[in-house]
């Protein structure tokens, strides 16, 4: 199994609950390893770029305002496979569709207030770490 990278995000509903703890404890019980971390509240144009594929759709203003709203704590995890075992771990976007005891089952309020995010696609991944990392930040050795 390829050892993968994905961007992850504890988003701002999740954040102001003050569940980033419970959040991560539960990214290091599944044996993802935290390479890269900081808080940030993400600017409008962060916010616009980040989701750009999502131009257009009736949900994106909201998305921006949502995810400009508050901290963000943003992240870089590491393991076997992640990319899928992480969309597994946090579930399917709109929670009264995600597996029980996934994080947005437990924990995210609708599908937009969703407490977490997590790269699609490896391409996404590289994409999305590049966007808000620079190598410096990275705690360990590039993964190929
Ligand atoms: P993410 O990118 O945040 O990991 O979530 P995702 O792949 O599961 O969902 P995606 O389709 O990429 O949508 C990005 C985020 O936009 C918000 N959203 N709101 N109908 C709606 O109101 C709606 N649909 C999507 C969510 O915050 C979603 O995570
Ligand atoms: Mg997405």
């Amino acid at each position: 199994m390829p050892l993968e990278r994905t961007l992850s995000m504890i988003k701002p509903d999740a954040v102001s609950k003050q569940l980033t703890g419970t959040i991560l404890q539960r990214f290091e019980s599944a044996k993802f390893t935290i390479v890269a971390a900081k808080m940030m509240q993400l600017t409008k144009e962060q916010a616009e770029g980040f989701y750009a594929e999502h131009e257009g759709r009736e949900f994106y203003e909201p998305l921006v305002e949502f995810m400009t709203s508050g901290p963000t704590m943003l992240l870089v995890l590491q393991g076997e496979n992640i990319i899928p075992a992480y969309r597994e771990l946090i579930g399917k976007t709109d929670p009264t569709q995600a597996a029980p005891g996934t994080i947005r089952a437990d924990f995210a309020e609708s599908t937009r207030y969703n407490a977490v995010h997590g790269s699609d696609s490896p391409e996404s991944a590289a994409r999305e770490i590049a966007y808000f990392f620079v190598d410096d930040e990275i705690c360990a050795p590039a993964v190929s």
